[in-house]
């Protein structure tokens, strides 16, 4: 594949902050992928841009000549990687990298998950962000409170990933229905991800959460979980898990007690990052208890990073792990990573960031590589073209 032309520019985020967008031109066509920006990152995520930021990266990029750089399969990508990769940070390696890997599908004529694997037999589960708290949420200036984990998810199991995501938009209108009836300070407004922010406190929304599921249980033929992105590292400081709604301070010990007493109450199927992302023996504390019905998700912990993955493996801290291209900006990595996960038989879960673009590139990965599910929040921009692209994906594979 002959690369003609390769520009970077900057772009808006749904946040309205600035990210990367490059564009490549081959013989074999024109493509372009955007990187999506985290705010609760972990501490071991690749830095987004090199040392002398974004702009830099963005004019290192359009100054460099890749028209001798022969990329003509997918492990060609380590050649950009070694040439370019360590003068600028994970966001914009993630963008060049995607742009060329769609690129290279355009050679055979292909889509993307198309040239990752034509043999796909599943699509991913949507995971789907209903109420939020946590770093993605506004505290109001009145002092009202927030809830203190950042993502109260929803997992529909149905016979189509359409009738899923139907699902999923179902229980957040529900949510927003009873969240006008029992929160007082509740104001219609929507999160980062499009999760309602609400004042109410973690296992009040639970409560409330069980409650939908209920009554969108009564529909024959569905099955829909629970979960949860703790994100505890946003909360751990100095030994403490510090809550403020309600005010708590839990030791290491109380925290994995009070999780475990959770998954068990409200039968959650999924729980992300519950302790911090340096506690590869508290999580698997919580594995031991519930490797038979819940998965145990590290996201913060592993930062699709295959080195991390590998000590929670040997840890047995996870049985499931968050795949987020820009943590570590290799495609390369990433494969490694989610090639790693699945000989562990861990599942898989591709995700978007809080600060999203339309770019639908996450879509196709997640299909390409097999992911287990995929979590993109219930709707909104920059999560419903995600979606919208799997539902085309579904319409070609049936
Ligand atoms: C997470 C993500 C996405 P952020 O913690 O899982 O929901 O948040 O992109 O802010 O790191
Ligand atoms: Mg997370």
């Amino acid at each position: 594949m002959k690369i003609k032309r390769v520009y970077a520019k900057k772009v808006l985020d749904s946040r309205n902050q600035s990210t990367i967008v490059v564009f490549v031109k081959t013989d074999s066509g024109k493509q372009w992928c955007a990187a999506p920006s985290g705010k609760s990152k972990g501490k071991f995520e690749k830095k987004s841009y090199g040392k002398k930021g974004l702009d830099h990266d963005i004019e290192y990029i359009n100054s460099y000549d890749f028209s001798k750089t022969k990329i003509e399969k997918f492990a060609d990508l380590k050649k950009i990687e070694n040439e370019v990769g360590k003068k600028i940070g994970a966001n914009s390696l993630y963008s060049l990298e995607g742009g060329l890997l769609k690129c290279l599908a355009n050679v055979e004529k292909k889509q993307l998950w198309q040239y990752l694997n034509s043999d796909i037999k599943k699509l991913p589960l949507p995971v789907g962000n209903c109420i939020g708290g946590g770093m993605h949420s506004e505290s109001k200036d009145n002092g009202e409170k927030k809830p203190d984990f950042q993502e109260f998810l929803f997992i529909p199991q149905a016979d189509s990933f359409k009738k899923a995501v139907k699902i999923n938009i179902k229980a957040w209108k529900m949510c927003k229905v009873i969240l006008k009836e029992v929160d007082k300070n509740f104001k219609k407004t929507l999160n980062d991800e499009y999760a309602w922010e609400t004042s109410l406190q973690n296992e009040q929304i639970l409560n409330l959460m069980e409650d939908v599921r209920n009554k969108i249980l009564k529909h024959k033929g569905i099955v829909l979980h629970i979960g949860l992105d703790v994100a505890a590292s946003t909360f751990y400081e100095r030994g403490k898990y510090k809550y403020y709604n309600p005010r708590k301070f839990l030791d290491k010990k109380q925290q994995i007690s009070y999780i475990n007493g959770l998954i068990e109450k409200y039968k959650l199927l999924y729980i992300e990052d519950p302790l911090d992302e340096e506690d590869f023996k508290g999580f698997s504390k919580i594995l031991k208890e519930n490797s038979q019905h819940s998965l145990i998700v590290g996201d913060d912990l592993t930062t699709t990073n295959p080195e991390r993955l590998k000590k929670a493996i040997k840890y047995k801290s996870i049985n499931s792990i968050i795949i987020k291209p820009n943590q570590i900006g290799s495609l390369i990595k990433m494969k490694e990573a989610v090639e790693l996960a699945k000989k562990s038989k861990l599942k898989i879960i591709f995700s978007h960031r809080s600060g999203e673009t339309t770019d639908d590139t996450l879509a196709d990965l997640a299909v390409g590589f097999d992911a287990d599910f995929i979590k993109t929040g219930v709707w909104g921009k920059g999560r419903k073209e995600k979606l919208k692209r799997l539902m085309q994906i579904e319409g070609e594979i049936r």
